[in-house]
């Protein structure tokens, strides 16, 4: 039997995408799709399908065996607004889902591993603007917390084990095919599906919170990259810095005025406004770019075109 690819939390916002580019380059019989439901049926329906709980390790270890996986993408993950609401839930997926894996590849059950770290690493004590790839990391969100430990974790799981683990810190990602949740960069995917419905949008951050932001083509090019990359080109073990654009919330609402001069916007910041507050404006990505040659292809005016037009497909 070929070796097969795996992704837990194949039916999110990333995996979704993920699972798709993936069955195009490797083929749709070698990707296994697999969430804890059903809840997308175009993606169970469009290749092999199994239902997995990512903090279930036997179950995990069970399906690598019996479809003869050999690399994970483990995209399963409460995300930063979630994880204030339930801290103990999101420590307990986040790090034990990690582990299971980690420890497989140990057990030499499977050979690769990519894990997403995240923007939420940083906290107020990082530089605010291009956050270094080594810097200050004091998060202060349990969901930060979690991707800041499994840095940690994967790294040692590397230089102790062994373990080809990779990982990207994705900064807040944009796209039109699956909805993310739980997230503080949310309002950036929210703002252009309101736009195209309602004409107009409330944010839950203040016009002039910036944050860095991808488009969903840039990350998902980004990730297989870096899994293709060779071994010895890959010098950070814990987790990639990566950058493409920062934009505020009143400059998303102004490139959209440029397609849609009638789009209003109006601000109603909440929670999650102390989250976007602790976290840096920009990122530098240059270890990443030296590293595996990566670079991005949409900025904002190219990514507000492309968004405007996939949507208005599907809602009009
Ligand atoms: C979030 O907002 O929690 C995520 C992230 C930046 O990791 N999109």
């Amino acid at each position: 039997m070929s070796s097969k690819i795996l992704i837990i939390g194949a039916c999110g916002q990333i995996g979704t995408e993920l699972t798709t580019k993936l069955r195009d380059i490797h083929g749709v019989d070698n990707v296994i799709a697999s969430d804890i439901n059903t809840r997308k049926l175009e993606l169970v329906n469009a290749g092999p399908f199994v239902i997995l709980d990512a903090k279930n390790f036997n179950a995990i270890k069970d399906c690598c065996i019996n479809h003869n996986v050999d690399t994970v993408y483990l995209m399963a993950a409460l995300l930063s607004a979630t994880g204030e609401k339930y801290p103990m839930e999101a420590w307990d997926l986040n790090m034990n889902s990690l582990f299971h894996v980690l420890n497989l590849a140990k057990g030499g059950h499977i050979k690769k591993v990519f894990w997403p770290s995240s923007i939420a690493v940083f906290g107020p004590t990082t530089p605010n603007k291009n956050a270094p790839q080594h810097t200050i990391c004091e998060p202060t969100t349990v969901y930060g917390i979690t991707k800041q430990v499994g840095e940690r974790w994967c790294e040692y799981y590397h230089d102790k084990y062994g373990v080809d683990v990779r990982s990207i810190r994705y900064p807040g990602i944009i796209s039109h095919k699956a909805m993310p949740g739980g997230g503080t960069t949310d309002y950036a995917v929210e703002i252009y599906h309101e736009a195209i419905k309602e004409g107009k949008y409330e944010s839950f951050l203040a016009e002039d919170t910036n944050l860095p932001m991808m488009f969903m083509d840039d990350a998902i090019k980004a990730t297989t990259e870096l899994m293709a990359a060779p071994s010895e080109n890959i010098t950070i073990r814990s987790s990639y810095n990566l950058a493409a654009m920062s934009f505020t919330p009143k400059e998303i609402a102004e490139s959209i005025k440029t397609e849609m001069p009638d789009f209003t916007m109006s601000y109603k910041p909440d929670f999650r406004q102390a989250i976007a507050n602790s976290w840096p404006t920009s990122i530098d990505d240059s270890v990443a770019r030296k590293d595996w040659n990566w670079s991005h292809d949409f900025d904002l005016k190219k990514m507000t075109s492309e968004m405007l037009t996939q949507l208005k497909k599907k809602y009009q």
